[in-house]
C-alpha cells in the first residue's frame, strides 16, 4: 500500500518534471479558408534576439499576402475570424515589421511567386516562447491581400486565406 503509493508519486513528479521542460520549438499547418487551395507549414525556433519565423505557403495568387500572427489558435470559423484580430500584448498600432512600435504578431507581407509559393526566413524580435509574447497557442493567419503597414488595426490584408494553430512541437 505504502509502496504504491510512492511509486505513484514518483511517477506524477517525473512526468511533472517532462511538462515542464521549456517549449523550444512551435509549428503551426495552415489549412485553407473553403473553396481555396493555400497550404503551408510555419515553424518557429529560437534564434539570437528573437524567434525565428520559417515558412513555406503554396496556393496562393501571385503577389503580397499579409502574413500574421492573430490572438486566437481558433481556425474553427470557415472565414478564420474566431482567430481573432492581430496578436498585440503590448497595445501598440500596427505597422510593418521594422517599425519600432507595431503588434507582436506583425510580419509583414508573404510574396507569391507566378507558382503561388511563397516563402520566408526571418527572425522576429517581439515573439518569444514564453510571457506575453509567447506564440504557443496564438494563430497564423495568411490574407488575400497586401499588407499595407498603415491601415490601423489590419493593414487592410482582407479576407483570410489561410489558418493554423501555433503549437509546441518537439525540440531537436
Ligand atoms: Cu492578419
Ligand atoms: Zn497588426
Amino acid at each position: 500500500m505504502k509502496l504504491s503509493f510512492l511509486l505513484a508519486g514518483a511517477v506524477l513528479a517525473v512526468a511533472g518534471a517532462v511538462s515542464a521542460a521549456p517549449v523550444t520549438k512551435a509549428v503551426a499547418t495552415l489549412k485553407s479558408a473553403p473553396g481555396g487551395k493555400v497550404e503551408g507549414v510555419v515553424t518557429f525556433s529560437p534564434a539570437a534576439g528573437g524567434v525565428r519565423v520559417n515558412a513555406r505557403v503554396t496556393g496562393l495568387t501571385p503577389g503580397d499576402h499579409g502574413f500574421h500572427i492573430h490572438e486566437f489558435g481558433d481556425c474553427a470559423a470557415t472565414d478564420f475570424t474566431s482567430a481573432g484580430g492581430h496578436f498585440n500584448p503590448g497595445g501598440d498600432p500596427h505597422a510593418g515589421m521594422d517599425a519600432a512600435a507595431r503588434h507582436s504578431g506583425d510580419m509583414g507581407n508573404i510574396v507569391a511567386d507566378k507558382d503561388g509559393v511563397a516563402v520566408l526566413d526571418v527572425v522576429d524580435s517581439k515573439l518569444s516562447f514564453d510571457g506575453a509574447n509567447s506564440v504557443l497557442g496564438r494563430g497564423l493567419i495568411v490574407h488575400a491581400a497586401a499588407d499595407d503597414f498603415k491601415t490601423q488595426p489590419t493593414g487592410n490584408a482582407g479576407g483570410r486565406v489561410a489558418c493554423g494553430v501555433i503549437g509546441a512541437t518537439k525540440g531537436e
